[in-house]
């Protein structure tokens, strides 16, 4: 992809950049995203009815057995060259900020060394009842996990929807926003709140909107450039644009 002089130069200098990832940006590691994953069985369901405390109260088998199964879809994924792209970034941006919608943990695996989880990750489950994190766990007669504290339901360390995103990392998030000067969004739908309000937070502060997507969103018409294409591509690309430019000097 040829990159605008403009973009390359503002990318060169930036000193401080947030980047806010969304199911796109893991779509070319195999992953389906979730608006568009379910399959099978799950294909009756929409993920946003069953990505809640109430569908967990009403059915918590049919839930916990929901993220068993994209655990399983996730197992043996891996990261794609987009994540490693923003590994190399960070190392060339002194304030960048890696915010993530996604649970996969495929940031974490590419070598992200700072991830802020706005939504979780499916990889964790903690007690209902408490905050207790649990790696692995037993699993109760109907297959669902059981505190080892308690002996309550486990669910996934996920937000659902309806449920408050956790405080400190949603500020920090927000913090990154309006401190960055460069604010990079990639492979989301840009609808889900808050998180879809981070780039509007940057906007406000006079940062540019660099958005990456294979479609339009609702941010794009507000967005400085719009690189129209799969993450997966496009991030590499860009690195080589900018900053293997410096490199070679
Ligand atoms: C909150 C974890 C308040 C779980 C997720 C009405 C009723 C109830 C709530 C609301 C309502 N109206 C608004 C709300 C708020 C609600 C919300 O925003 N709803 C939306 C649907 C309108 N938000 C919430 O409920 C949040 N909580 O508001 O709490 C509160 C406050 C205080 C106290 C108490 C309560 C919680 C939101 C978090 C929900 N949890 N995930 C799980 O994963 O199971 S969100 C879920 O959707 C995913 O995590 C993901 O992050 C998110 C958005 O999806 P995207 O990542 O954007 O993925 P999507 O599939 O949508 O799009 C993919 C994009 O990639 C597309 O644009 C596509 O074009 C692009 N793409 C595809 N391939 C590529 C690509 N781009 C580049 N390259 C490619 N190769």
């Amino acid at each position: 992809m040829k990159f605008p002089n403009e973009l390359i130069s503002l990318l060169a200098s930036v000193q401080w950049m947030a980047a806010l990832t969304g199911a796109g940006a893991s779509q070319e590691s195999g992953l389906r995203t979730f608006r568009d994953g379910q399959s099978g069985l799950w294909s009756q369901y929409k993920p946003e009815e069953l990505a809640s405390p109430e569908a967990f109260q009403r059915n918590p088998k049919l839930i916990w057995d929901w993220y068993a199964w994209r655990r399983e879809a996730i197992k043996g994924v891996r990261p794609n060259p987009g994540h490693y792209a923003l590994v190399q970034i960070s190392r060339k941006v002194p304030g960048f900020t890696l915010i993530t919608q996604n649970v996969d943990g495929l940031h974490a695996m590419a070598g992200s060394p700072e991830v802020i989880e706005l939504h979780g990750n499916i990889h964790r489950v903690r007690c209902v009842r408490g905050d207790g994190v649990a790696g692995d766990w037993e699993e109760g007669p109907d297959g669902i996990g059981l505190c080892p504290k308690c002996g309550g339901f486990l669910r996934p360390d996920v937000v659902w929807f309806g449920e408050e995103l956790p405080r400190a990392y949603l500020a920090a998030a927000f913090e990154a926003s309006r401190k960055c000067e460069v604010f990079l969004s990639i492979g989301t739908s840009s609808i889900v709140q808050p998180a879809a309000a981070l780039p509007y937070a940057a906007r406000n502060r006079g940062a540019r909107i660099i958005e990456i997507n294979v479609e339009p969103t609702p941010l794009t018409p507000k967005t400085d450039h719009f690189l129209q294409g799969k993450s997966g591509e496009i991030l590499p690309e860009l690195f080589a644009a900018v900053w293997n430019r410096q490199i070679r000097g």
